[in-house]
Formats: C-alpha cells, structure tokens, sequence
C-alpha cells in the first residue's frame, strides 16, 4: 500500500504556478466581460496571486507576460513579489499581438519581421536576467490560413533558425519552453501544432529546450497522458500550461471538463518521475464570466486532488496485475486511486501547513474581494481580448 506520509510529503511540496493574466479581464474573442476590483498593473496582479497562495499554499510563483507586465524595475517587481512570499515565475512572449506579425513572427518569409520577433524573445530572455526566472515559455501564432499562403518547409527552416538564435542567449539555469497548439489563431496550418514538431526542434537545441503541454492544444479525443508519458521518457517535458476544454482551447478552469483526463495526466507524471525532474506546473486560463481569484483557488485545488489521488494508485498491486495479464483487476487499481475522496487527505495536509483546510471559504471570508473593488476602480488588462 501506498505510505500515507510520503503521500502528504509530496503534496505540501508541489508548487503550482499561476499566470498573471488570469487576474486581469480577458475574455474571448466575442466580449470580455470586465470585472470589478481587477488588477490595474502587475503589482495589483502580484497582490491578487498572493491571496492564491496564502489560502493553498502550493502557489508560489507567478508567470509574466511580456508586454502585459512590462514594468520599468523588475528588481522591484521581484522584491514586491519576495515581501509576499512569492517569486516571479516563466516570462511569456508574445509574437501575436503587434501589427508586423499578421502573417507570423519568427516563421515569416520577410527577414525584417523575423529579426523585429527575435529582438522581443531576446528581450524577453533580458528580462529573465533580471527577475531570476529559469524559464520562457515561447507559443508562437504562427501558420498559415489558406493552402498555398506560405511554404511549409521553409517556415520550419526560419523557425529553427530563430529558435537556435535564442537557445544560444539562453543562460547555463535558463530553459526554453516550446509550446504547441493544434490550430488558433491561424486555421489552416499552425507552425508548432504539435508535440512531435515542438519534441523534433527541441532535439535539435539541446537539453535546455524542452516542450510545454497545454491541455488545451490538442485535437478532442487526444490521448494526452501518453504524450506525457513520452516526453518525460524523453526527458523532454518542460512543463505544463493546464486549462481545461469542453471543444477547444477553451482556458477554462483545470479539472472542470475532465478530472479524470487531469488524474490520468498527473499519474503518467508521479510514475515518470515528473513531480521531481524540473517540470512546470502551470496554469493557462482566461476567466470570463466567473470571479478571477476564486477560479484560480479552484484550479489550484482541483490540480491538488488530482495529484493526491495518483499519488494513491497501488503501484505493486498494480504491476502485479499487469504482469499477470489481469485487465480489470489492473483498471480497477486505477479507478480505486482516482475514486477515492481525497478532499480530507488534503485537508489534513493543510491543516499540518498551517493553513486553513478549505482555501475557497477562507478566501471568501477574507475580504479581499470586498477590498479590491473598493480600492481599485477602472481595472484593465491589456492582454488577452483588449
Ligand atoms: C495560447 O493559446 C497559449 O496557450 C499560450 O500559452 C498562452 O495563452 C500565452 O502564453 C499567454 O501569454
Ligand atoms: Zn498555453
Ligand atoms: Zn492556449
């Protein structure tokens, strides 16, 4: 059986980073529905993801979004993020939002578009020199809408080479994080639309690039935890940006379409090792219609019982029923671990962390929702839908 404390050990260390421009409005394409009390600049930002990891605990890092938190002294940033027990996390680019980037960034055919890219993922890696952040997360628009547009082969041509330019800057504890996504915003090809074109280029780089899961980014139906599974056999999985899909990518909150997909995924990890080889926790999620923070706490919670309940998969008796071929008695194993009530466990594990066993009340109670919308008036968030 599986040793309850080495269970609770585990969890009080899992770390789960939040994106900053989660605290903001975003929306869809159609409307952003813009809330009151949201985060005017990363500061306020930073202010909010403290709240997610005072009442759970296991939040301790935020991702950046360049331009979307561009701020003049990132020493600052990073103190103000120190002085509430947090740490600046990934830097995103962003090479889908500027004019000169209709037809792609680093994959487009005019030389000058490409280098006007490459001097913002440059930027970019400057940052993290400046925050101490290990990785930058690159998710590249990238593609073509209409057969014929542009070369396939020689778009993969000019994103390596962009890719080997960057890899270069990187720093001996700096990452590359290579994230694909199937389709959106371009329709007819995307340039990393999969894990075997991010997985080919990171091969090329070297052992500092590495490919980002966003469980958002795949055709319905995809088998993630075997991709999963691959790339931390291939010492390829970087990280992850959790969301979750009812059709596309849809960033809504983890766990909330398919717990089960969230525990199938999150078993391939503690069985390949993942909850120790450097890999990335993170959330990618843009709430339209619910409460920011609430929604994050939830993601957050909802990643946790996930984790728990891989962490409590009989891992003998389950070898021994494979071995000896016993199908259901193995299936059976699995869903014993994923059906079990795991809010209690992690209760306790809170309770043991000094912290309250139910983070949503806690945070309800707190406040901080009355205070934000006092406080702050015209919040807005250049990003996502702005
Ligand atoms: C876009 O669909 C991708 O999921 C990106 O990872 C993400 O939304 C972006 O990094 C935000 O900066
Ligand atoms: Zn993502
Ligand atoms: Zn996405």
């Amino acid at each position: 059986m599986t040793e309850l404390a080495a269970v609770k050990a585990a969890l009080k260390t899992q770390a789960v980073e939040t994106p900053s421009w989660a605290y903001g409005n975003s929306g869809t394409r159609f409307k952003v529905f813009a809330q009151q009390g949201v985060p005017r600049d990363p500061y306020e930002k930073l202010a909010d993801a403290a709240q997610v990891h005072e009442f759970t605990g296991v939040a301790p890092t935020v991702a950046l979004h360049i331009p979307w938190d561009k701020v003049e002294d990132y020493g600052a940033l990073a103190k103000y993020a120190e002085e509430r027990g947090l740490k600046l996390g990934t830097i995103n680019s962003n090479t889908f939002q500027d004019d000169a980037f209709k037809l792609g960034s680093i994959c487009h055919a005019d030389p000058a578009v490409r280098r006007k890219a490459l001097d913002h993922l440059l930027e970019c890696v400057d940052i993290m020199d400046a925050t101490g952040s290990r990785d930058l997360k690159l998710w590249f628009a990238d593609g073509t809408n209409y057969p014929g547009q542009d070369d396939i082969r020689e778009r993969q041509d000019r994103l390596a080479e962009g890719l080997a330019e960057v890899y270069d800057r990187l720093g001996d504890d700096q990452r590359m994080l290579l994230e694909y996504k199937l389709f959106e915003p371009a329709f007819y090809t995307t340039d990393v639309p999969d894990w075997g074109t991010a997985y080919a280029h990171c091969l090329k780089l070297g052992e500092k690039a590495q490919v980002v899961v966003d469980t958002g980014h795949h055709a319905p139906g995809t088998n993630i935890e075997f991709i999963v599974a691959t790339l931390l056999r291939e010492r390829k999985l970087g990280g992850f940006d959790f969301n979750s899909r009812f059709y596309a990518d849809d960033d809504l909150m983890v766990g909330a379409a398919d717990p089960f997909q969230l525990f199938r995924i999150l078993y391939e990890v503690s069985r390949g090792g993942g909850f120790t080889a450097g890999v990335a926790f993170m959330l990618d999620q843009c709430h339209n219609i619910e409460a920011k923070i609430p929604a994050i706490i939830r993601s957050v919670m909802n990643v946790q019982e996930a984790t728990a309940k891989a962490l409590l998969v009989d891992r003998e008796a389950l070898a021994v029923a494979q071995r000896e071929g016993d199908v259901l008695g193995a299936n059976a194993v699995l869903m014993d671990a994923y059906n079990t009530d795991v809010r209690p466990l992690l209760g306790e594990v809170r309770e043991e962390l000094g912290l309250d066993p139910d983070p949503m009340g806690a945070y309800r109670r707190s406040g901080w929702a009355e205070k934000i919308v006092e406080e702050r008036v015209g919040g807005t968030q250049a990003g996502w839908g702005a």
